[in-house]
């Protein structure tokens, strides 16, 4: 083993991270939460040619991939979802009705592993507090580090994109920052907000749907969307959550008119 040098170990970590961070302040799209339909919605953006970057509070992405149904670690996913995991090289195995058991580890690991692949960079334990807003569109997040959002008094700090998607699942973090300040005046958000008792088939295809921008420059994906606009829970089935993150992907491209790949192939 060659000498190890602890501060050289240190500076290797802060050198990287900082240019990394430095690099991130400023994406063509910063999605809030690595859960199913972030990581979707990031790997088909960055996949596209899109600068992403993803701020995710917890330590580990994968959202609620990782628990399955009930703390049983495997996700059911439909037969329409099959084809975007075969992309990703993500297994599953067929089961009755059209449906596959996809390992809830090789799902989380696999969509973190794609997304990364392509190009987007992940940014954990970092909380989204708030958005920015110029002009009455969404320029930016508000953003601090989970360990001090809400328990220490430490200003935020603001990251800038040209789109960004609320993709924080049931708690639909961003859209309930503009709703609260009666921000939002579409027809069904603030009347409707909090998603509806469970129905697997109706709330899987209402994600889907109905993915899409709520404000200028903000956009919405997976549960996001059932808590947004008041649809019906679907438990432990992913298939909407995946291919509502692939919906709004193609929206924000076409939106932004991405054309040109930005993947680097890894030396
Ligand atoms: O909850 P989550 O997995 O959202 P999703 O992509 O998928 C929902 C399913 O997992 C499941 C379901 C299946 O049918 O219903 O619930 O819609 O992932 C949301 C991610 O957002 C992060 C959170 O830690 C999770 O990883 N998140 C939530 N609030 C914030 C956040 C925040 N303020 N800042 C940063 N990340």
């Amino acid at each position: 083993m060659a000498q190890l040098d602890e501060v050289e170990i240190s500076k290797a970590i802060l050198c990287t991270y900082h240019e990394k961070l430095l690099d991130r302040l400023t994406s063509d799209v910063t999605i809030v939460g690595a859960g199913p339909s972030g990581l979707v919605a990031a790997f088909f953006l960055a996949q596209s040619g899109a600068k992403v970057t993803i701020l995710e509070k917890r330590l580990s992405p994968g959202g609620g991939i990782w628990g399955g149904g009930m703390g049983m670690n495997v996700a059911v996913v439909q037969e329409e979802a099959v084809p975007l995991l075969s992309e990703m090289g993500i297994r599953g195995k067929r089961g009755q009705e059209g449906l596959y058991a996809v390992d809830a580890i090789e799902l989380s690991a696999g969509l973190c592993w794609n997304a990364v692949q392509v190009g987007v960079t992940v940014l954990n334990l970092m909380t989204a507090e708030d958005l920015c807003i110029r002009e009455k569109r969404v320029t930016g997040v508000v953003v601090n580090r989970t360990m001090i959002a809400g328990a220490l008094p430490v200003d935020p700090i603001a990251f800038s994109a040209k789109a960004v998607l609320d993709a924080t699942g049931h708690e639909a973090v961003l859209v309930q920052t503009l709703r609260k300040r009666h921000l939002l005046t579409s027809a069904g958000i603030a009347a409707e907000f909090g998603e509806g008792p469970m129905d697997a088939e109706r709330g899987e295809q209402f994600v889907v749907d109905r993915a899409g921008e709520v404000f200028p420059g903000l956009w919405i994906a997976g549960m996001s969307v059932s808590a947004a606009l008041g649809g019906p829970r679907m438990g432990p089935i992913f298939g909407g959550m995946l291919l509502s993150g692939k919906r709004v992907a193609q929206l924000i491209s076409t939106a932004l008119a991405i054309t040109q790949p930005n993947s680097q192939p890894l030396p």
